[in-house]
């Protein structure tokens, strides 16, 4: 397997919930075709076999594109789909678990939601995540089970500290994101910015046109 390169600018959270009838995979090719440079698949209501075959559809939709394909949570799904990454949060596989199993060609990303795991992640031996995930940022109705927000300032502390490159995740909007930048910031992720939108082309290229790259 080749690694392809993470552009994490603009990085678009798939989630099933979020995309509503339009489907994660008409939202995804939308997406896209307004600019996000990367896409993760979100669906904790699917099944395995359904969150396999989105992925796969996603996985030759993306093909050839740039844009690099990662799969939440779900290091089976994504090997076994072909993507080129696996995000992990902190209840997940454990992010040395999920790079033993995946090899040093597979692009995995951990969340961190506070200093304290910014600390560990900087204390992970190199080459263990390729990114963090930092965030909520602001308060997000997308998802349920989130630690309190950590606003700008907290996402500078852990870019500060951080060895790796950081994506910012949570309540964003296309209004923020220069602020975000501004505090170290490599991307940005948004889920319901794009998914919820009417347009979602629409969305995703005035957020990357505030993305400022
Ligand atoms: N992880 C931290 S906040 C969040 C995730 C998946 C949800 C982000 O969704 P939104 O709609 O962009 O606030």
């Amino acid at each position: 397997m080749i690694r392809r390169v993470l552009d994490p600018t603009l990085y678009l959270v798939a989630d099933g919930g979020a995309c509503g009838e339009r489907g994660v995979v008409a939202t995804v090719a939308a997406a896209v075709a307004g600019g996000v440079t990367a896409v993760q698949l979100r669906d904790h209501r699917a099944t395995t076999r359904e969150l396999l075959d989105t992925a796969s559809e996603l996985r030759d939709m993306l093909a050839g594109t740039g844009v690099c394909f990662l799969v939440n949570d779900r290091l089976d799904i994504a090997l076994a789909a072909g993507a080129d990454g696996v995000h992990v949060g902190q209840s997940d596989l454990p992010v040395e678990d999920a790079r033993a199993i995946a090899g040093p060609d597979f692009i995995i990303g951990w969340s961190v939601t506070n200093i304290a795991e910014a600390r560990t992640a900087a204390a992970l031996p190199p080459g263990t995540a390729d990114y963090l995930g930092v965030g909520p940022i602001f308060p997000t109705p997308t998802k349920a089970d989130t630690t309190p927000p950590m606003g700008v300032d907290g996402l500078r502390a852990v870019c500060d500290l951080s060895l790796l490159p950081c994506v910012a995740i949570g309540g964003i909007t296309a209004d923020q994101t220069g602020g975000l930048f501004a505090a170290g910031a490599a991307g940005v992720a948004v889920v319901a910015a794009i998914c919820s939108a009417t347009d979602p082309r629409r969305a995703a290229a005035e957020l990357r046109r505030r993305c400022g790259r």
